[in-house]
Protein backbone atom coordinates (compact mmCIF):
# COMPACT_ATOMS: atom_id res chain seq x y z
CA UNK A 1 0.00 0.00 0.00
CA UNK A 2 1.39 3.61 -1.12
CA UNK A 3 0.41 6.03 1.30
CA UNK A 4 2.75 8.89 -0.22
CA UNK A 5 1.39 12.41 -0.92
CA UNK A 6 2.70 14.36 -4.46
CA UNK A 7 5.79 15.98 -2.15
CA UNK A 8 5.77 13.80 0.58
CA UNK A 9 8.85 11.11 0.13
CA UNK A 10 8.40 9.41 3.16
CA UNK A 11 7.61 5.69 3.44
CA UNK A 12 4.43 3.95 5.41
CA UNK A 13 7.06 2.82 7.85
CA UNK A 14 8.83 6.15 8.43
CA UNK A 15 5.17 7.48 8.85
CA UNK A 16 4.53 5.18 11.24
CA UNK A 17 7.40 5.88 13.19
CA UNK A 18 7.62 9.64 13.72
CA UNK A 19 4.35 9.25 14.89
CA UNK A 20 4.56 6.92 17.53
CA UNK A 21 7.85 9.01 18.61
CA UNK A 22 6.10 11.58 18.76
CA UNK A 23 3.26 10.10 20.50
CA UNK A 24 2.35 10.08 24.49
CA UNK A 25 -0.53 9.73 26.50
CA UNK A 26 -1.58 10.25 30.28
CA UNK A 27 -2.74 7.09 32.24
CA UNK A 28 -5.05 7.86 35.01
CA UNK A 29 -4.10 6.90 38.77
CA UNK A 30 -7.70 5.52 39.65
CA UNK A 31 -7.39 3.25 36.92
CA UNK A 32 -5.32 0.93 39.03
CA UNK A 33 -7.70 1.04 41.85
CA UNK A 34 -10.03 -0.85 43.21
CA UNK A 35 -13.34 0.47 41.55
CA UNK A 36 -16.98 -0.74 40.72
CA UNK A 37 -20.28 0.29 39.59
CA UNK A 38 -22.84 1.81 41.56
CA UNK A 39 -24.23 -2.06 42.29
CA UNK A 40 -20.89 -3.37 43.54
CA UNK A 41 -17.33 -3.74 43.44
CA UNK A 42 -15.47 -6.92 41.99
CA UNK A 43 -12.45 -6.86 43.77
CA UNK A 44 -9.32 -7.56 41.90
CA UNK A 45 -5.94 -8.77 44.19
CA UNK A 46 -3.92 -6.84 42.10
CA UNK A 47 -5.25 -3.51 42.48
CA UNK A 48 -3.14 -0.42 43.98
CA UNK A 49 -3.70 0.06 47.42
CA UNK A 50 -1.32 3.28 47.85
CA UNK A 51 -0.36 6.17 46.03
CA UNK A 52 3.39 4.26 45.73
CA UNK A 53 1.31 1.13 44.09
CA UNK A 54 0.00 3.20 41.58
CA UNK A 55 3.14 5.18 40.74
CA UNK A 56 4.98 1.29 40.31
CA UNK A 57 1.87 0.37 38.34
CA UNK A 58 2.29 3.11 36.09
CA UNK A 59 6.24 2.54 35.55
CA UNK A 60 5.08 -0.86 34.29
CA UNK A 61 2.57 0.27 31.85
CA UNK A 62 5.15 2.90 30.80
CA UNK A 63 8.25 0.17 30.64
CA UNK A 64 5.89 -1.78 28.20
CA UNK A 65 4.50 0.86 25.99
CA UNK A 66 6.72 3.59 26.38
CA UNK A 67 4.39 6.18 25.91
CA UNK A 68 2.82 6.72 28.98
CA UNK A 69 5.58 8.60 30.57
CA UNK A 70 2.79 10.97 32.98
CA UNK A 71 0.26 10.22 35.37
CA UNK A 72 -2.62 11.83 35.87
CA UNK A 73 -3.79 12.38 40.07
CA UNK A 74 -7.14 12.58 41.64
CA UNK A 75 -6.33 15.41 44.51
CA UNK A 76 -8.62 13.51 47.13
CA UNK A 77 -7.52 10.38 46.31
CA UNK A 78 -3.99 10.45 45.81
CA UNK A 79 -2.73 13.81 47.87
CA UNK A 80 -5.82 13.66 50.53
CA UNK A 81 -3.78 16.09 52.75
CA UNK A 82 -3.24 18.67 49.98
CA UNK A 83 -0.77 20.39 49.73
CA UNK A 84 1.74 18.86 52.05
CA UNK A 85 1.62 15.64 50.02
CA UNK A 86 3.68 17.34 47.13
CA UNK A 87 7.04 16.17 48.66
CA UNK A 88 5.52 12.47 48.90
CA UNK A 89 4.65 12.86 44.91
CA UNK A 90 7.79 13.89 44.37
CA UNK A 91 9.67 11.39 45.87
CA UNK A 92 7.62 9.02 43.61
CA UNK A 93 8.48 10.82 40.79
CA UNK A 94 11.92 9.95 41.05
CA UNK A 95 12.17 6.65 42.43
CA UNK A 96 9.74 5.30 39.22
CA UNK A 97 10.52 7.22 36.79
CA UNK A 98 6.94 8.49 35.92
CA UNK A 99 5.80 12.24 36.30
CA UNK A 100 3.15 13.93 37.80
CA UNK A 101 0.30 14.59 35.02
CA UNK A 102 -2.85 16.27 35.33
CA UNK A 103 -4.14 17.30 38.53
CA UNK A 104 -7.68 16.63 38.95
CA UNK A 105 -9.58 18.44 41.76
CA UNK A 106 -12.10 16.37 43.44
CA UNK A 107 -15.39 18.63 44.37
CA UNK A 108 -17.76 15.53 44.41
CA UNK A 109 -17.61 13.44 47.41
CA UNK A 110 -17.50 15.89 50.12
CA UNK A 111 -20.89 15.45 52.39
CA UNK A 112 -20.82 19.55 52.10
CA UNK A 113 -21.54 19.18 48.18
CA UNK A 114 -25.02 17.77 48.12
CA UNK A 115 -26.23 20.83 46.16
CA UNK A 116 -23.37 21.22 44.52
CA UNK A 117 -19.36 22.76 44.84
CA UNK A 118 -18.83 25.81 43.23
CA UNK A 119 -22.36 26.13 41.92
CA UNK A 120 -23.57 25.71 45.74
CA UNK A 121 -26.65 28.27 46.91
CA UNK A 122 -24.20 28.67 49.89
CA UNK A 123 -21.91 31.05 49.58
CA UNK A 124 -19.72 29.12 52.29
CA UNK A 125 -19.39 25.65 50.57
CA UNK A 126 -18.66 27.74 47.08
CA UNK A 127 -15.71 29.63 49.01
CA UNK A 128 -14.49 26.06 49.75
CA UNK A 129 -15.01 24.60 46.39
CA UNK A 130 -12.39 27.44 45.42
CA UNK A 131 -10.32 26.95 48.30
CA UNK A 132 -9.92 23.72 47.31
CA UNK A 133 -9.47 24.41 43.35
CA UNK A 134 -7.31 27.02 44.27
CA UNK A 135 -4.95 24.24 46.95
CA UNK A 136 -4.98 22.20 43.53
CA UNK A 137 -3.44 25.07 41.32
CA UNK A 138 -0.84 24.83 43.95
CA UNK A 139 -0.24 21.26 44.41
CA UNK A 140 0.29 21.62 39.93
CA UNK A 141 2.86 24.39 40.41
CA UNK A 142 4.81 22.28 43.01
CA UNK A 143 4.64 19.04 41.32
CA UNK A 144 5.55 21.29 37.70
CA UNK A 145 2.46 19.93 36.17
CA UNK A 146 1.26 21.86 33.64
CA UNK A 147 -2.65 21.04 33.63
CA UNK A 148 -5.14 21.56 35.98
CA UNK A 149 -8.26 19.23 34.97
CA UNK A 150 -11.63 20.52 36.35
CA UNK A 151 -14.70 18.31 35.92
CA UNK A 152 -17.47 19.99 38.27
CA UNK A 153 -20.51 17.74 38.97
CA UNK A 154 -22.39 20.25 40.16
CA UNK A 155 -25.95 20.10 38.57
CA UNK A 156 -29.74 19.56 39.95
CA UNK A 157 -32.36 16.41 39.53
CA UNK A 158 -35.86 18.16 39.69
CA UNK A 159 -37.03 21.41 37.41
CA UNK A 160 -37.31 24.78 39.48
CA UNK A 161 -35.01 23.39 42.27
CA UNK A 162 -32.16 25.22 41.33
CA UNK A 163 -31.46 29.10 39.74
CA UNK A 164 -29.61 27.83 36.62
CA UNK A 165 -28.41 31.58 35.53
CA UNK A 166 -27.45 32.29 38.88
CA UNK A 167 -25.40 29.35 38.95
CA UNK A 168 -23.59 30.48 35.44
CA UNK A 169 -22.55 33.60 37.74
CA UNK A 170 -21.00 31.47 40.58
CA UNK A 171 -19.40 28.74 37.60
CA UNK A 172 -18.01 32.30 36.31
CA UNK A 173 -16.30 33.35 39.30
CA UNK A 174 -15.08 30.84 40.21
CA UNK A 175 -13.08 29.65 37.26
CA UNK A 176 -11.44 33.61 37.56
CA UNK A 177 -11.21 32.95 40.42
CA UNK A 178 -8.81 29.37 39.50
CA UNK A 179 -7.48 31.29 36.40
CA UNK A 180 -6.17 34.20 38.60
CA UNK A 181 -4.22 31.50 40.25
CA UNK A 182 -2.28 30.10 37.77
CA UNK A 183 1.19 30.14 36.93
CA UNK A 184 2.63 31.40 33.28
CA UNK A 185 3.50 27.94 32.11
CA UNK A 186 0.11 26.56 33.93
CA UNK A 187 -3.57 25.83 32.32
CA UNK A 188 -6.94 24.86 33.40
CA UNK A 189 -8.77 22.59 31.43
CA UNK A 190 -12.54 22.67 31.63
CA UNK A 191 -14.15 19.50 31.20
CA UNK A 192 -17.84 19.15 30.32
CA UNK A 193 -20.77 16.40 30.45
CA UNK A 194 -24.49 16.77 30.15
CA UNK A 195 -25.70 14.16 33.27
CA UNK A 196 -24.37 12.40 35.85
CA UNK A 197 -24.73 12.29 38.92
CA UNK A 198 -27.35 15.66 38.29
CA UNK A 199 -30.24 14.46 36.40
CA UNK A 200 -32.46 17.37 35.15
CA UNK A 201 -29.66 19.69 34.77
CA UNK A 202 -25.65 20.11 34.79
CA UNK A 203 -23.68 23.18 35.13
CA UNK A 204 -21.00 22.37 32.57
CA UNK A 205 -23.51 20.51 30.27
CA UNK A 206 -21.82 20.43 26.47
CA UNK A 207 -18.36 22.13 24.58
CA UNK A 208 -20.72 25.59 24.28
CA UNK A 209 -20.54 25.76 27.71
CA UNK A 210 -17.14 25.01 28.80
CA UNK A 211 -15.81 26.96 25.80
CA UNK A 212 -17.70 30.35 27.41
CA UNK A 213 -16.09 29.49 30.61
CA UNK A 214 -13.07 28.91 29.45
CA UNK A 215 -13.26 32.48 26.82
CA UNK A 216 -14.68 34.28 30.50
CA UNK A 217 -11.60 33.12 33.23
CA UNK A 218 -8.81 34.13 30.56
CA UNK A 219 -6.10 32.91 28.02
CA UNK A 220 -5.02 29.85 29.97
CA UNK A 221 -8.33 28.27 29.88
CA UNK A 222 -9.39 25.44 27.60
CA UNK A 223 -11.56 23.12 27.17
CA UNK A 224 -11.58 19.35 27.95
CA UNK A 225 -12.90 16.65 25.65
CA UNK A 226 -14.07 13.48 27.17
CA UNK A 227 -15.40 11.05 24.46
CA UNK A 228 -17.50 9.84 27.48
CA UNK A 229 -19.67 12.46 27.80
CA UNK A 230 -21.77 12.93 24.61
CA UNK A 231 -25.33 12.40 23.80
CA UNK A 232 -25.35 9.11 21.70
CA UNK A 233 -25.00 9.84 17.70
CA UNK A 234 -22.76 13.60 18.89
CA UNK A 235 -20.42 13.84 16.02
CA UNK A 236 -16.95 14.62 18.48
CA UNK A 237 -14.64 15.47 15.43
CA UNK A 238 -16.84 18.07 14.72
CA UNK A 239 -16.68 19.58 18.01
CA UNK A 240 -13.00 18.89 17.54
CA UNK A 241 -12.76 21.15 14.46
CA UNK A 242 -14.45 23.76 16.12
CA UNK A 243 -12.43 23.71 19.52
CA UNK A 244 -8.99 23.48 17.33
CA UNK A 245 -10.38 26.91 15.18
CA UNK A 246 -10.90 28.59 18.30
CA UNK A 247 -7.55 27.99 19.95
CA UNK A 248 -9.45 26.31 22.80
CA UNK A 249 -8.76 22.41 22.66
CA UNK A 250 -6.54 21.63 25.68
CA UNK A 251 -7.21 17.92 25.92
CA UNK A 252 -8.68 14.23 25.87
CA UNK A 253 -9.95 11.75 28.21
CA UNK A 254 -10.06 8.87 26.13
CA UNK A 255 -12.29 6.03 26.94
CA UNK A 256 -15.34 4.13 24.78
CA UNK A 257 -19.46 3.44 25.62
CA UNK A 258 -22.03 2.15 24.23
CA UNK A 259 -24.95 4.22 25.81
CA UNK A 260 -23.53 6.21 28.61
CA UNK A 261 -20.72 6.94 30.60
CA UNK A 262 -19.52 4.05 30.25
CA UNK A 263 -15.46 3.69 30.97
CA UNK A 264 -14.84 1.30 28.35
CA UNK A 265 -11.69 0.60 26.37
CA UNK A 266 -10.41 3.54 23.88
CA UNK A 267 -11.89 2.27 20.85
CA UNK A 268 -13.73 -1.16 22.05
CA UNK A 269 -16.82 -0.28 20.55
CA UNK A 270 -16.35 2.66 18.17
CA UNK A 271 -12.09 3.06 17.10
CA UNK A 272 -13.21 4.68 13.59
CA UNK A 273 -14.27 7.62 16.13
CA UNK A 274 -11.20 7.93 17.52
CA UNK A 275 -9.39 7.53 14.27
CA UNK A 276 -11.40 10.04 12.89
CA UNK A 277 -10.58 12.31 16.31
CA UNK A 278 -6.80 12.00 15.61
CA UNK A 279 -7.57 12.82 11.63
CA UNK A 280 -8.89 16.00 13.00
CA UNK A 281 -5.70 16.90 14.78
CA UNK A 282 -3.51 15.48 12.55
CA UNK A 283 -5.25 17.86 9.56
CA UNK A 284 -4.64 21.29 12.17
CA UNK A 285 -1.78 23.00 11.63
CA UNK A 286 -1.48 22.87 15.31
CA UNK A 287 -3.39 20.37 16.16
CA UNK A 288 -0.98 18.53 18.44
CA UNK A 289 0.49 21.41 19.55
CA UNK A 290 -1.01 21.66 22.88
CA UNK A 291 -3.61 18.70 22.97
CA UNK A 292 -2.86 16.95 26.20
CA UNK A 293 -4.13 12.45 25.74
CA UNK A 294 -5.14 11.15 28.41
CA UNK A 295 -7.10 7.97 29.05
CA UNK A 296 -10.00 7.71 31.85
CA UNK A 297 -11.08 4.63 32.74
CA UNK A 298 -11.49 2.24 35.46
CA UNK A 299 -11.92 -0.95 34.69
CA UNK A 300 -13.86 -3.42 36.92
CA UNK A 301 -14.06 -6.45 34.82
CA UNK A 302 -10.78 -6.62 32.53
CA UNK A 303 -7.15 -6.91 35.05
CA UNK A 304 -6.59 -3.13 35.96
CA UNK A 305 -2.71 -3.46 34.70
CA UNK A 306 -4.00 -5.58 31.11
CA UNK A 307 -6.73 -3.10 30.60
CA UNK A 308 -4.16 -0.18 30.78
CA UNK A 309 -1.57 -1.26 28.59
CA UNK A 310 -4.35 -2.66 26.46
CA UNK A 311 -5.90 0.95 26.09
CA UNK A 312 -2.51 2.34 25.43
CA UNK A 313 -1.31 0.22 22.59
CA UNK A 314 -5.19 0.56 21.20
CA UNK A 315 -4.02 4.18 20.93
CA UNK A 316 -0.62 4.20 19.12
CA UNK A 317 -2.16 1.88 16.70
CA UNK A 318 -5.43 4.27 16.27
CA UNK A 319 -2.63 7.28 16.23
CA UNK A 320 -0.19 5.33 13.37
CA UNK A 321 -3.42 4.54 11.65
CA UNK A 322 -4.54 8.64 11.58
CA UNK A 323 -1.24 9.33 10.65
CA UNK A 324 -1.17 7.51 7.14
CA UNK A 325 -3.80 9.47 5.90
CA UNK A 326 -2.65 11.34 2.70
CA UNK A 327 -3.81 15.03 3.61
CA UNK A 328 -2.47 16.71 0.63
CA UNK A 329 -4.33 13.88 -1.36
CA UNK A 330 -7.73 14.50 0.19
CA UNK A 331 -7.86 18.34 0.63
CA UNK A 332 -7.42 18.00 -3.31
CA UNK A 333 -9.88 15.32 -3.54
CA UNK A 334 -12.61 17.39 -0.89
CA UNK A 335 -12.11 20.57 -2.88
CA UNK A 336 -13.17 18.49 -6.26
CA UNK A 337 -15.85 16.79 -4.51
CA UNK A 338 -14.44 13.72 -5.44
CA UNK A 339 -16.43 11.99 -2.42
CA UNK A 340 -15.99 8.17 -3.26
CA UNK A 341 -12.00 8.86 -3.69
CA UNK A 342 -11.98 11.37 -0.73
CA UNK A 343 -14.03 8.67 1.54
CA UNK A 344 -11.66 5.98 0.56
CA UNK A 345 -8.26 7.79 1.51
CA UNK A 346 -9.68 8.03 4.91
CA UNK A 347 -11.14 4.46 4.78
CA UNK A 348 -7.91 3.06 3.73
CA UNK A 349 -5.80 4.31 6.20
CA UNK A 350 -7.90 3.52 8.73
CA UNK A 351 -8.01 -0.46 7.32
CA UNK A 352 -4.58 -0.89 6.52
CA UNK A 353 -3.06 -3.26 9.33
CA UNK A 354 -0.32 -0.74 11.15
CA UNK A 355 0.38 -3.59 13.53
CA UNK A 356 3.26 -5.33 12.15
CA UNK A 357 5.06 -1.79 11.85
CA UNK A 358 3.90 -0.92 15.33
CA UNK A 359 6.00 -4.55 16.50
CA UNK A 360 8.96 -3.24 14.48
CA UNK A 361 8.83 0.05 15.89
CA UNK A 362 8.85 -1.44 19.51
CA UNK A 363 11.94 -3.32 18.41
CA UNK A 364 13.83 -0.68 17.23
CA UNK A 365 13.26 1.39 20.83
CA UNK A 366 14.52 -1.64 22.70
CA UNK A 367 11.09 -2.10 23.57
CA UNK A 368 9.61 -5.98 23.45
CA UNK A 369 7.02 -6.69 20.39
CA UNK A 370 4.11 -7.70 22.24
CA UNK A 371 3.35 -5.56 26.09
CA UNK A 372 0.07 -7.63 26.79
CA UNK A 373 1.87 -10.88 26.10
CA UNK A 374 5.36 -9.46 28.26
CA UNK A 375 3.09 -8.55 30.37
CA UNK A 376 1.62 -11.76 31.64
CA UNK A 377 4.65 -13.38 31.86
CA UNK A 378 7.05 -11.31 33.50
CA UNK A 379 6.22 -11.95 36.66
CA UNK A 380 5.12 -8.60 38.31
CA UNK A 381 1.45 -9.00 38.46
CA UNK A 382 2.04 -12.50 40.20
CA UNK A 383 4.18 -10.13 42.67
CA UNK A 384 1.81 -8.06 42.94
CA UNK A 385 -0.74 -10.09 43.35
CA UNK A 386 0.90 -11.47 46.38
CA UNK A 387 1.61 -8.72 47.71
CA UNK A 388 -1.33 -6.82 47.83
CA UNK A 389 -4.11 -9.43 48.06
CA UNK A 390 -3.83 -9.38 51.37
CA UNK A 391 -4.28 -5.60 51.38
CA UNK A 392 -7.28 -6.02 48.90
CA UNK A 393 -9.57 -8.43 50.73
CA UNK A 394 -10.81 -5.68 53.60
CA UNK A 395 -14.62 -5.72 52.59
CA UNK A 396 -15.12 -8.64 50.80
CA UNK A 397 -14.94 -12.63 51.97
CA UNK A 398 -13.89 -13.79 48.78
CA UNK A 399 -12.12 -12.36 45.23
CA UNK A 400 -10.76 -13.14 42.26
C1 LIG B 1 -16.24 12.18 35.40
O1 LIG B 1 -17.09 11.26 34.82
C2 LIG B 1 -14.81 12.01 34.92
O2 LIG B 1 -14.78 11.87 33.53
C3 LIG B 1 -13.92 13.13 35.39
O3 LIG B 1 -12.89 13.36 34.47
C4 LIG B 1 -13.35 12.59 36.66
O4 LIG B 1 -12.19 13.25 37.06
C5 LIG B 1 -13.11 11.15 36.28
O5 LIG B 1 -14.26 10.82 35.48
C6 LIG B 1 -12.91 10.19 37.40
O6 LIG B 1 -14.05 10.05 38.19
MN1 LIG C 1 -13.14 12.54 32.34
Amino acid sequence: MVFQGRNEMKTTDEKIFEALDGFAIEIPSWGFANTGTRFGKFVQAEAATSIEEKFADAAQVHALTGASPTLALHVLWDLPHGVSDAPLIQALQQKYGVRAGSINPNLFQDQKYKHGSICNPSAEVRQMAIQHLVDSVEIARRLDSRDVSLWIADGSNYPGTQSIPRRIDYLMEAMAATHAKLGPEQRMLIEYKPFEPAFYHTDIADWGMALLLARHAGAKAFVLVDTGHHYQAQNIEQIVAWLLREDALGGFHFNDRRYADDDLTIGSIDPYQVFRIFHELLSHPYGLKQTAFMIDQSHNLKGKLEAMVQSVCGAQELFAKAALIDQERLAELQKDARLVEAEECLRSAFWFDVRPVVRAWRRSRGLREDPLEELRTNGYLEKVRAERRERNSGSVSSYA
